[in-house]
């Protein structure tokens, strides 16, 4: 390990006698709704952060008081598949406890909001009670895996969820602080009986991001993820998965040594394999991963300072046994596949489109109730999808009609009223909850697409699919550098626009232009949409144009993410 100081993170992991700290006394004080620094950072590996409503905080500072401090909780879905059980729990926890809604992550996990700390311990009880749980939802550890929610390749999917589910069970952290907080577990005198066999006392240095996708549907965004398997068929048997390495997204404004990065694909490996190929991933992580600057801590910056195929080596000397050459695959797209579709079963399966991911009631759009009358008939299961949306999969032909119903009544949205570039956009949280946001997005992004729409219909252009994303602030939770168009919050309505990502997620965009205000932004685009509707070749997507025509320059690899800036 490096002699210079270690992140402050490390300390905190180094006392916290895994993951304990003194979080469950913290949490029986009633005197304030807040804990302290280290048990902020020790509590997200309980799948928790605390934030406060920043649309109330210049009131309460007028005031004089305390910040309106709530918990956002995560609760994880791995490989995105929940029981109809599972979402009326969610469901019923966000009115108990919460803002009232809940969120589909682009991470295919729930998320509840504005849970105060007197109710924390007792709304992680309940996501226990239903069969979920929240342990490394965050913190510096594997996170939820995501998973292809493909219902319509049924076997061959049934398969690689199981993939995802072994590799997210296998990397849960072994602490028993989990339960001794929260589920009132037994506890474990000292911490010499303790070990984190595959983590050690300290953890990784970072967030830790696993995905695994069948071609031709990249909606799990494999180029985004620290590592990703990639399902190789062939004569429509699985054989085993490519294995990615080294994507991420997070940058700083202003700080050039940090930038968003595009996985690289090394090897391959049999399905047997790919539990032993995730842990090792872990270790060479573990044991080289950056751990004196948080900032340089992915395991993105770990394969860009040495390169892939120093990571493939250290890889194989892990393994003990080398990974196999990368086979043939195609990714086509990033996106959902909307509406009814039927397998080879018989059963169907419908995705509806979520608007920011976000279940909610509104006045004349009771969506958060139709879901949930779904749920309580439903006999299928619920598919988050990493776009934010959601698949009512596994319909019998029975129940089929009921369901359409539903739909029909509650004026769920199946996408055929929608433009496709409303249907292929993503929003993170943003405001008012997420304490880094520096501008809007998930409450701002619907009305801008308003906007954009007017200009692509004047142009002919809504039917055409186009990847959209918006975040609030540069750490890219909605993957905005692998959108064809994106935007970064730089201040108060105020935006980064990038241009130029790869159709299927599979390549880094470009910055267009700096700091725009809101209003500018539809002239700043509507002439390169006319542009693109005239000039463009057959079939040619709209990130891969702007590159042709010379409107953006290509980023190869993220190194070079923030040269060559018209
Ligand atoms: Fe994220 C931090 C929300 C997916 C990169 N992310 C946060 C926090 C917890 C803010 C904080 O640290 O205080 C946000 C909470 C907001 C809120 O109020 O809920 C937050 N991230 C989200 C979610 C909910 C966005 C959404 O609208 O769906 C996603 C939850 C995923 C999940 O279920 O686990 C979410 N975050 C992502 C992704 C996309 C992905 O994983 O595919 C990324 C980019 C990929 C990556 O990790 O490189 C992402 N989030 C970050 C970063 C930057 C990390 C970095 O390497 O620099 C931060 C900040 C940090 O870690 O310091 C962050
Ligand atoms: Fe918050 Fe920034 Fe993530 Fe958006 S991208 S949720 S603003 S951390």
């Amino acid at each position: 390990m490096s002699e210079q100081k270690l992140a402050a993170n490390e300390y905190i992991k180094i006392r916290s006698n895994y993951l304990r700290g003194n979080l469950a006394e913290e949490l029986a004080d009633v005197s304030t709704g807040s804990i302290s620094e280290d048990n902020q950072q020790l509590i997200k590996f309980h799948g928790s952060y605390m934030q406060d409503d920043r649309d109330l905080r210049a009131d309460r500072r007028k005031h004089r008081l305390e910040k309106a401090y709530s918990f956002m909780i995560r609760i994880r879905v791995p490989g995105g598949v929940s029981t109809p059980a599972q979402w009326l729990a969610t469901d019923e926890l966000c009115e108990k406890y919460g803002n009232h809604d809940f969120k589909l992550t682009t991470r295919q996990a729930y998320q509840l909001h504005g849970v105060i700390k007197s109710n924390l311990k007792r709304t992680i009880k309940e996501i226990n009670q239903a069969a979920m749980d929240t342990i490394a939802a965050c913190g510096d550890v594997n996170r939820n895996v995501m998973c292809n929610p493909n219902p319509f390749l049924s076997e061959i999917h049934a398969e690689v969820l199981k993939v995802s589910q072994q590799i997210s069970e296998h990397l849960t952290p072994n602490t028993g602080a989990y339960h001794e907080i929260w589920l009132d577990g037994e506890k474990v005198e000292s911490s010499e009986k303790e070990e984190e066999p595959i983590y050690g006392k300290t953890y990784l240095p970072r967030k830790f991001k696993i995905t695994v996708a069948v071609p031709p549907s990249n909606d799990v965004d494999i180029y985004a993820n620290c590592l990703s398997f990639i399902a190789i068929v062939e004569k429509n048997k699985l054989v085993g998965f490519n294995v990615a390495v080294g994507g991420g997204m997070g940058m700083t404004h202003g700080a050039e040594e940090t930038y968003p990065r595009i996985a690289d694909v090394i090897g391959f490996c049999t399905t047997e394999q790919v539990k032993q190929v995730a842990e090792e991933v872990v270790k060479v992580q573990r044991d080289f991963g950056c751990r004196t600057d948080r900032k340089h801590a992915r395991l993105k910056y770990t394969v860009q300072d040495n390169g892939p195929a120093w990571f493939l080596e250290k890889l194989n000397t892990y393994l003990g046994w080398p990974l196999q050459a990368v086979r043939p695959f195609v990714f086509e797209t990033n996106g959902d596949r909307y509406g009814w579709v039927t397998d080879e079963t018989g059963n169907s399966h419908l995705t509806l489109f979520i608007e920011g991911g976000r279940v909610i009631d509104r006045p004349g759009f009771p969506m958060r109730t139709g879901l949930k009358e779904i749920a309580k008939i439903h006999t299928g299961d619920f598919r988050l999808t990493a776009n934010q949306n959601v698949i009512i999969a596994n319909v019998s032909p029975e129940q089929r009609p009921l369901i359409e119903s539903l739909v029909e009544k509650y004026g769920l949205e199946d996408g055929k009223k929608r433009s496709a570039l409303r249907l292929n956009a993503l929003a993170c949280v943003a405001l008012p909850t997420c304490a880094l946001s520096l501008a809007e997005a998930e409450r701002f992004l619907p009305t801008l697409i308003t906007e954009l729409e007017q200009s692509l219909e004047e142009v002919g252009l809504r039917h055409d699919a186009i990847t959209i994303r918006m975040t609030g602030c540069p750490n890219g939770c909605a993957r905005p550098y692998i959108a064809e168009i994106g935007f970064v919050g730089r201040g108060p309505d105020r935006y980064n626009v990038y241009l130029g990502g790869g159709h299927a997620g599979q390549r880094l965009s470009k910055l267009f232009k700096a700091d725009v205000p809101s209003p500018e932004i539809k002239p700043l685009l509507a002439p390169i949409f006319s542009r693109y509707a005239k000039e463009r070749e057959s079939g040619e997507k709209f990130g891969d144009f702007v590159i042709r025509a010379g409107i953006i320059a290509a980023t190869i690899q993220g190194d070079d993410f923030h040269k060559n800036i018209k």
